[in-house]
Order: C-alpha cells, then structure tokens, then sequence
C-alpha cells in the first residue's frame, strides 16, 4: 500500500481494488466501544464456508478495530462472537433460537448471555446463512453503527441473484468499459489468481449467489470438455461463498459442438445430447445453476429456427437440468420477429401467448424496459402480464447507454424506480417488485440479472463509483424493497468512510446523477439517441441501415410539426400492452408524467407542458439543466479534496471532467440537430450549441471500448 503525503492526514492513498470491503481503521471512539464486543471469535473451520466466514471476521474485524478477537473454541469472557448453525454449533445450539423463518440463506444476529458472559451470535439455518450474517455484522461496524443490543432477522426476499458476464472467451467483454475480462481462460483451470476469490467475497458480501461466467452471445466452445474443466475450477473457487455458476449457451451448440445435422429442439437426438452434456456437466460441477439463454434474437440461433416456440425450446434444455436440479434463465429480449412492428412490442407479441407454457424450472428474464436498458424507460409491460410464468429481472450494470465507466451514475434511483413500477396487474400495490420476489403470483422460483460491470482493471470498474452499481443491484437483489438512497449511504460509508462532511454531499450527488444524465441524453421520454454501434455519444439524426429500429430518427420521429412516437390508439398502440389502468394513465396527454411524454406520444413542439412552457423551451431546460447538474457535481467534488485519499480523490476528479465535457456535447449536438428541424430559435438565456451541427456530425470514433455490431 501506497502511503501518499497529503493534505489531511488519515486520507491514505487508495485504488479502489478493495471495493466496499476495505476494513480500514474505524475512529478511536467507535472501535473501543466495538473492541468489548468482539474480544473472542468462537467459530468453526469444518467447512470450506465455516473457513472463509472465520477467516473474513478475523480479517475484517482486525482490520477495523485495530486488533481481531481471539479464536477460541469456548466462552471464557465477556464479548465474544459465536458463529454457527445448531448443527455445527453446540453453543447456537444451546440457545434454541428461532431460526425457522430463515431459510437455507437468512440469519439472525443477536445479543445473548452464553455461559454468564454477554456475547454475540451469529446463527443460520446453514453455513452460507451465517457467512451473509458475518457479512452483515462487518457492514454494521463498517456504516458506523454499534454492535451492542443487537436483534437482526435477515433473509433474502429472492432467489437466484445472480450477475450475467458478457466475457468473450477471447478476454474481451461487450459493454464492458473495465478493461478485458477477469477470467483467464488460457491459464484456467491451473492458475486461480486470487482476484477469483475476492470476487467472491465482494459477492457474498451483498448476497450474490450466482455468476454467468460468458456472454450471452455466446461461444460453444464453452460447452467443450476442455472449457468445462475450466468453469469447474471456477466454481470450486466460489463454492465456498455460496456462489453457483452458471453458463450462456449457444442454442446451436449441438452441431457445432456435438457434430449433429440440427439443434431442433423436438428431435430425440438433440434432446439426448442435452441430457449427455448436462451429465457430463454436473459430474464436474454438482451444484451447477444452469444456463443462460439469448435465442432467435440479434441474430442468435434459436428453436423458430425450426419453427418451434421459445417454451419448446427453453423447456428442452429444462428437461435436460432438471434431473440434476438446474434451471433455465431464458431471455425475453427479442425484437426480429416483426420487422415493421414497433420494436419495443415485439418481446410481449412473442412471450405473452407463452404464459403457463414453461416448464417449473425455466425463468423467462425480461429487462426493466421494453426497449434496451436505456436511461429511462418505462417498465417492461411483460411485468404484470405473465401470471403463470417465473420472471426474473434484468438489470445493467454495467453503463453501455450511460456514459460508460467514466460518467458518475449511480443506478440505485433507475432500478427503484423500475421495482417500485406498479403493473396494477391485480390492482393497485402490483408492483414490479412483488414480480420478481415472487409474492404477487405466488411462485417459488425468482431471480434477479444484473449485467456485470467488471473487469481485469484494478478497481474492477473502471471507477471507484461505479462500484456502487455493483452493490447496489446485489443489495437490492436480495431486498428489492430497500431504497436506493439508503443503499448509497451504506456504500459511501463502507467505501469513503463515516465522516459526515463526505457522506452527505456524496450521497447526495450520488442520488442526483441519473436524473442528470436522463436530462443531458434523453430527456422527457426520448431513448436510443445515442451513436451507433458503439453506443458512444449523441447521434440524433442517424438514419443509417440495417435496420430502422436501430436508428435513432426510428425512436424520436422528430419533424418540422413535432417529435416523439405516439403509442397511443392512433399509432403502435403499445400502451395496450399494459394492464387498463396503466394503458390509460399513459395513454392519456392529461395524466402522463412528463418523463414518458414522447415514449408514447407525438406532440408539436409548441406543446404547452404542466410547468407552462412549450415542449422545445422545456426540452432545451432540461438539457441545460443536466449539464449544470453535472458541474455541481464537480463542485461538490472539488469541495472533498483533502477528505479523500488522493488517488481515488484524483481519478472522480478527472472522470467528472470528462463528463461535464461529455454532457455539454450531448446538449449541444442534441438541441443543435432538433433544432435544425423545428427552426425555432433556443428560449431567452440559453446558450447556442458551441458548434455548429455539422461538427457533431462529423465526429467519428474508432476502437471505442466494449464495441459490438449490435
Ligand atoms: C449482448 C444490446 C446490446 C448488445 C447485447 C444485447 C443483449 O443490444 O447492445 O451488446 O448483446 O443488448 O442484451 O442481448
């Protein structure tokens, strides 16, 4: 560790590789109050996840309180921790808990007299119910709280929470914007870095159960032998923190990989090549979780290929898993079956007939939006309409339309929303949340996706607040009902630590920064403006092939009389995909909120919105407004130098530059190009794009990172 000479003195330089689990000293008060409650660790080593639960208290416990507990096998003293499950704990057995609401993964902190002497206990069902709680209790000392008088019940409200890597075998990662990808698939299965196991402790520390190691455009490669000796490695590093693995399977593998005639998912030769590669599979990885799917979509192989139904084709592959008690995460992101139809129907013309037509093991994962992880969408209509099917959520992390690594984002406030959305499937309170957990239609099976956004950089994301994306979908995986402002408190304290004068300003500017790029890229219910391809920039007026419904002049359908894409009655009518009283809250000009106006309706741009300017005045505000928001962003930054260590203070630094750069070309490039086809001139105050249109459009990019030709 690095030791730079800075302003103040406990802001020690930093690079972010520890993440939020960073265990630095807590303040002289606190840790003395901690040190009576943690003065042994009375905890086993029988299990490779009763090890690493040891391991992480002594760790982290050492590290914030300046010295760890004494292991110790018995309660010889006043303050000791006692860890374990009533099977592999005498002592937790010894105190009757009530521990049968907890599940196989939930579990109990609590302040107890063992043997006469106050102490603490933490108690699961099973091991990983106890590592969560170790992890829990840290988080605890971490957010600066005390660890006296505790009664904790916690239990994850989901099931699969799981992180979806788009890693090429290669080592590169579409979308990913934190360098290649963290496994090293030439030196699997011998060499395991201890990056591995420090993934996985940063996953268990927020609850993350499951990890799809490859893209889901994916390689069949991966389901050769070799390959699967190389995830069976992988898995045996996560094993111990809970952590299944999962893979991306190309639906056509059974010819590329298995040297057959067709992957048609009704023929009895497909179907026993499945079954012999999920044998061969779970012989090397019992508790493998199954596999991802992407088929018929962008491309992908998939069973319309033989003019059969994504359910024969998902509930093929479950068939195969099912005996060895895997599932099939099927993806509900499709969009090709119609061209002409307004894309963003596609996915629920294709999957709705379907309802109650998968087998008990497949999820149908649908993204938030109907369109493609914009920075604002609507939430997807596929949410409240399948009663009988499993869905699970998927989110993106990683920042593919939201500036990359390099913007401040925080998607805490993006996927809240998207989880708080009420379907009103069975009337009001049916909301997006009790989906995915399941309770709204009574299923057991659930998950959550979350697109990762690691790589082999060394803050794993290309920026230290990026790394609250990451915790930010595991925290609310495990309780989609958290807030998001609560989780971005937490991670400030754990990654910045607990003084005040940084946990307000930065959580504050946390919570902000999404509406500041929703308002800098896509205000008002615009989406998809962005350049093509590489998804980098502003390119409004791109009209460019192959096909429309990539182009950006599809989504906004800007005109000399108006803009945006009515779909009401009088145009693609998408709004009937939602339940009555949705379809006509959005329906309606009256009662639609202005951040979805020109997602469902074409309006001129004299338009007089609620706050009494015309639709191009407010357009051009809120534009404005999230550049502004952008440099106060940067002020509020400027003002935490010398509360922050150097390096990560320096690199936000810098990343806000860039993006304050980045917004203002947004702005510009944006109101330049709408403004060339309204002629109107800008309202009273507002500044002139700095360039003329032409130069925005003549900026091209090469060797942009992440690049796919979707
Ligand atoms: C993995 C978008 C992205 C693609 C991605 C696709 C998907 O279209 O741009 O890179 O492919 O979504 O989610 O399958």
């Amino acid at each position: 560790m690095l030791v730079a000479g800075l302003g103040a003195g406990h802001a020690r330089a930093e690079d972010g590789h520890d993440l939020w689990l960073r265990y630095r000293p807590l303040p002289a008060a606190q840790a003395d109050a901690a040190r009576g409650h943690a003065t042994q660790l009375v905890a086993g080593t029988a299990s490779a996840t009763q090890a690493v639960t040891r391991a992480e208290l002594l760790r982290g416990l050492g590290g914030l309180l300046g010295h760890a507990p004494v292991p110790a096998d018995a309660v010889s003293r006043d303050g000791a921790i006692v860890v374990g499950t009533p099977a592999s704990s005498p002592l937790v057995a010894g105190l009757h808990l009530d521990l049968h609401d907890l599940g196989r993964e939930g579990y109990l902190i609590r302040s107890v007299v063992l043997d006469g002497h106050p102490a603490t206990v933490i108690a699961g069902n099973d091991d990983i119910g106890v590592l969560y709680g170790a992890f829990g209790l840290l988080r605890r000392l971490q957010t600066g709280q005390p660890i006296d008088r505790l009664d904790l019940r916690e239990r994850p409200r989901v099931q699969l929470r799981v992180l979806d890597h788009w890693d090429n075998l290669d080592g590169s990662v579409e979308r990913g914007y934190a360098g290649a990808s963290i496994w090293d698939w030439w030196r699997l299965p011998d060499y395991l870095p201890p990056r591995y196991t420090d993934y996985a402790r940063a996953n268990a520390s927020i609850g993350i159960n499951g990890t799809v190691l490859n893209n889901v455009n994916a390689d069949p490669l991966i389901l050769s032998h070799a390959y699967l000796e190389k995830v069976a490695a992988l898995a045996g590093v996560f094993r111990p923190y809970g952590i299944r693995v999962y893979l991306s399977v190309r639906f056509s593998a059974p010819i590329e990989v298995g040297g057959l005639k067709t992957a048609d998912p009704l023929d009895p030769q497909v179907q026993r090549w499945w079954r012999g590669k999920a044998d061969e599979i779970y012989r090397l990885i019992p508790d493998f979780g199954g596999f991802l799917v992407k088929a018929n979509s962008e491309g992908q192989p998939g069973p319309q290929d033989y003019h059969r139904s994504h359910a024969d084709g998902a509930n093929m592959l479950a068939a195969a898993l099912a005996p060895h008690g895997g599932v099939v995460m099927w993806r509900a992101f499709v969009y090709a079956n119609k061209p002409g139809e307004d894309r963003i129907k596609q996915a629920y013309g294709e999957f709705k007939p379907l309802d109650g037509k998968f087998a008990a093991n497949v999820l149908l994962q649908v993204k938030n939006g109907p369109l493609d992880f914009q920075p604002r969408e609507p939430f997807n209509p596929l949410f409240g309409a399948m009663p009988k099917t499993q869905l699970m959520m998927e989110f993106q992390i990683t920042k593919e339309y939201l500036g990359f690594a390099t913007h401040l984002v925080y998607l805490g406030p993006l996927y809240q929303e998207a989880l708080a959305a009420d379907t009103m499937e069975h009337g009001k309170g049916s909301t997006v949340a009790k989906v995915v957990d399941g309770t709204l239609d009574g299923h057991a099976l659930t998950g959550m996706a979350g697109v990762a956004n690691i790589g082999a950089d060394r803050d794993w994301c290309g920026s230290v607040f990026n790394q609250a994306n990451w915790y930010v979908f595991g925290r609310l995986a495990w309780d989609p009902t958290l807030s998001a402002r609560a989780i971005a408190e937490e991670w400030t304290r754990m990654t910045f630590g607990n003084d005040e004068a940084v946990v307000r300003p930065v959580v504050d500017m946390m919570m902000g920064s999404r509406e500041a790029a929703v308002d800098y890229m896509t205000p008002l219910g615009l989406a998809h403006l962005m350049g093509h391809g590489h998804h980098y920039g502003p390119e409004p007026w791109d009209a460019s092939g192959p096909r429309a419904d990539w182009t950006p002049v599809y989504f906004h359908r800007a005109d000399k009389g108006g803009i945006g894409f009515d779909r009401t009655a009088s145009g693609s009518d998408a709004v009937a995909q939602y339940a009555p009283p949705v379809a006509n809250e959005f329906a309606s000009l009256r009662q639609i909120p202005d951040e979805y106006l020109l997602w469902f309706h074409h309006v001129p741009w004299s338009y007089r919105m609620r706050s009494g300017r015309t639709l191009w005045d407010e357009l051009v505000r809120h534009y404005t407004q999230g550049v502004e928001d952008v440099a106060r962003m940067r002020e509020t930054w400027a003002g935490l130098k010398g509360h922050i260590d150097d390096e990560r203070y320096r690199q936000v630094a810098t990343f806000l530059a860039i993006q304050q750069r980045e917004a203002q070309w947004w702005r510009d490039a944006c109101i330049a190009y709408f403004q060339s086809i309204n002629g109107l001139p800008l309202p009273a105050g507002y500044a002139p794009p700095a360039h003329p249109l032409k130069y925005y459009q003549s900026l091209s990019f090469k060797y942009v990172p992440g690049y796919s030709a979707w």
